[in-house]
């Protein structure tokens, strides 16, 4: 019989550097024989969630169906990585009751950086009201309480976040 999976869920302000954490550690998995699939906010929203919006009730649906597809990887040997802001505690805890080897990392970064990076010009946009419901400047984001791990990339590099996540692996047996 196969083992388990996990899946490893990032959560996160947008350019908190999820998606950077997640493409680092998918090659880290693979490298490993692992075999590990991504599931991306944004990509899932061109696709499995195309026309939801960023209401709280859309956002949760986003969240749900995301966990719902992990669940169904990871229960079937696949090292799952998301990256999704996925800023309702509520919902986050609906997905880990949902998923066995559930792991959440808090990828945390003060809002101002992630602002000032601005990689896709979100947050000017969000500033000059052309987006509205951003999260962290007019909507809410509400800061995982217990997670498994915690990667602070304003100070950390990318591959100190990943290997923290990994050492977690190891050390909880997942790997
Ligand atoms: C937050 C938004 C918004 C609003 C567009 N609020 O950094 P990105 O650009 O590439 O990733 C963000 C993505 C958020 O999708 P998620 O599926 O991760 O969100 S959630 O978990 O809350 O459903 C951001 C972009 O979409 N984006 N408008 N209003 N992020």
């Amino acid at each position: 019989m196969k083992k388990e999976g996990f899946t490893i869920w990032l959560t996160g302000y947008s350019g908190a550097g999820k998606t950077t954490i997640s493409e680092k550690l998918i090659e880290e998995l693979k490298g490993r024989q692992l075999p590990s699939e991504m599931l991306d906010g944004d990509v899932v929203r061109e696709h499995l969630s195309q026309g939801l919006s960023f209401s709280r009730k859309d956002r949760d649906t986003n969240v749900l169906r995301i966990g719902f597809v992990a669940g169904l990887l990871s229960r079937n040997g696949v090292a799952v990585v998301v990256s999704a802001i996925s800023p309702y505690r509520s919902t986050r805890n609906m997905v880990r009751e949902r998923i066995n080897g559930f792991i959440e990392v808090y990828v945390k970064c003060p809002i101002e950086e992630c602002e000032r990076r601005d990689v896709k010009g979100l947050y000017r946009k969000a500033r000059n009201g052309e987006l509205t419901a951003f999260t962290g400047i007019d909507d809410p984001y509400e800061e995982p309480l217990d997670p498994e791990v915690i990667c602070y990339t304003d100070i950390e590099t990318v591959n100190a976040s990943v290997e923290k996540i990994i050492q977690y692996l190891e050390v909880a047996a997942y790997i």
